[in-house]
Formats: C-alpha cells, sequence, structure tokens
C-alpha cells in the first residue's frame, strides 16, 4: 500500500485509496486530501478536495456541510448539525465565517 506523506501525490490506477494508519494513527485534527484525474488524452481535472477529521476525545469537533455547488442568486444553507463533543459534553455555540 502507498503511504500518504503531506503535499506529495500517489498516482494509482484505482478510483480507490486506503489510507492505512494501524502503524502509525493520524493525531486528532482536521485533515484535507485533494483529488486530481488525467484522462487518456493526458488532460488533467481541476482539483477537488474534502476534509476528514479525526475526532478529539475531549474538544468538540465542528463538522460543516453545505453544498458542494449552488446556482447563480441561490442561497446557500450551512449546517454545523454533525458537529459534536464526546460525553458528557454538548455543543453549545456555532461560530460561522466566510472565509476570502
Ligand atoms: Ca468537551
Amino acid at each position: 500500500m502507498p503511504v500518504f506523506e503531506i503535499n506529495t501525490p500517489i498516482e494509482t490506477d484505482d478510483p480507490i485509496i486506503l489510507v492505512e494508519v494501524k502503524d502509525k494513527p493520524l493525531a486528532p485534527g482536521r485533515y484535507r486530501f485533494r483529488l486530481v484525474v488525467r484522462d487518456n488524452d493526458d488532460l488533467l481535472s481541476d482539483p477537488s478536495e474534502v476534509d476528514v477529521i479525526v475526532r478529539d476525545d475531549r474538544r468538540p469537533t465542528a463538522v460543516l456541510e453545505a453544498p458542494r455547488e449552488v446556482l447563480f442568486g441561490q442561497d446557500i444553507e450551512l449546517s454545523g448539525r454533525k458537529s459534536s463533543d464526546p460525553d458528557p459534553g454538548k455543543v453549545v455555540k456555532y461560530i460561522w465565517t466566510l472565509m476570502g
């Protein structure tokens, strides 16, 4: 299995890859993965990115959900409903920011 290193692309022919952590678990935090695909004409896609959160056992974890795309002029609903805090804690405030 390939081993992921920060900012080092791994190329596969398979559309699925497993990020194995059994020898080196990822510390709690947010990890961003990027996928670029290449076609048979050697053309590259724009990157698609997703954040994966390894949950902390004490601090709350924010999970922000939003549509990946909207039509021009359409409202955008953001949801923090999947945010959580390990028992017996609970999330009591949501703090939203529009980034540049
Ligand atoms: Ca807590």
